[in-house]
């Protein structure tokens, strides 16, 4: 490099200046990960990818990688980064690693490196039925069970609530309940004479079949509820003062007046003295009838 000074008269002065240009070693420029990177869920230990430097202008690479922060999931087996922990797509498909490279001459620079955690399928979330008291011969659309959880994670898939059955194990169909958002409804009346303690099974099932079950035992509330008609058969009356009872056999006419009427007073009978049959029940204290509906049935 020429150089020259020229001072206030005129008077000029020329040199030739050397710069010498010292070598410093520098690290590596860039940082690659080759790799596929990892599918989410996957186990602690799987392998991301192999890390490899270039750019290093004294051509000596990188010796060395040290993690900046190593609790960030991820840990090294010498140049290989591997996790720690599974990963989750769905709260971050891109992760970002920060290293520390270091090549043969000691010189460091911190590079990043991005992994791709892969999307796969997965199942709802857990679902929880909580059973709602409900009463026998209510209105349809009683609530009898209240939905949390279920849904599911992955983006864009929507997983659909599906009743299961009203009974342990099985599908049936026939369900007298229904899905109306979050709520389980009935779609009868129920009645706790005949369904006592009803379990009910529901699922929610995502657009791959993966699913997620629930069961809870339904709280069906009894009500007083008024007599319904009663109709016998072969019913029989027995006479409290008798012993004998017959179960064969039409009433008569007599019967029913027997039955019907109160007995008078008994007399003393005279000794040997015999009382002749008076009724077509052969004097018998009790008869049988197959009819009909009470109380107008008197015997
Ligand atoms: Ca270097
Ligand atoms: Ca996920
Ligand atoms: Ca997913
Ligand atoms: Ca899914």
């Amino acid at each position: 490099m020429s150089v020259h000074a020229t001072d206030d008269s005129g008077l000029r002065v020329d040199a030739n200046l050397t710069i010498v240009v010292g070598v410093v070693n520098e690290p590596p420029r860039e940082l690659e990960l080759v790799g596929e990177g990892v599918v989410e869920n996957a186990p602690a230990g799987t392998v991301v990818g192999s890390l490899v430097a270039a750019g290093d202008p004294e051509g000596d690479g990188a010796v060395g990688f040290a993690l900046v922060d190593p609790n960030a999931g991820f840990a090294l087996m010498g140049d290989t980064l591997v996790t720690t922990a599974p990963l989750d797509h769905e709260a971050a498909a891109e992760r970002e690693v920060a290293l520390r490279v270091r090549d043969a001459g000691g010189a460091e620079v911190v590079l990043t490196v991005v992994v791709q955690v892969r999307d796969r399928n997965e199942p709802p979330d857990a679902l929880t039925l909580s059973a709602v008291p409900f009463a026998e011969s209510g209105a349809a659309g009683s609530e009898v069970a209240r939905i949390v959880g279920g849904a599911d994670p992955d983006s864009g898939d929507v997983a659909r609530l599906e009743i299961w059955s009203l009974v342990a194990g099985g599908r049936d169909a026939s369900a007298a309940v229904a899905v109306e958002g979050q709520r389980i409804i009935t779609t009868r009346p129920f009645d706790s004479e005949t369904e006592a303690a009803p379990m009910l099974t529901v699922a929610v099932v995502d657009r791959s079949g993966l699913e997620r079950v629930a069961r809870v035992a339904l709280v069906l509330l009894p009500v007083n509820e008024a007599p319904v008609a009663l109709t016998a058969t072969n019913l029989t009356v027995t006479r409290a003062s008798t012993a004998t009872t017959r179960s064969a056999g039409p009433c008569q006419t007599s019967d029913r007046r027997a039955l019907a009427e109160p007995s008078p007073p008994r007399r003393r009978r005279r000794s040997g003295s015999r009382r002749p049959p008076n009724s077509s029940c052969g004097g018998a204290s009790s008869c049988s009838t197959t009819a009909t509906t009470m109380p107008s049935a008197t015997c």
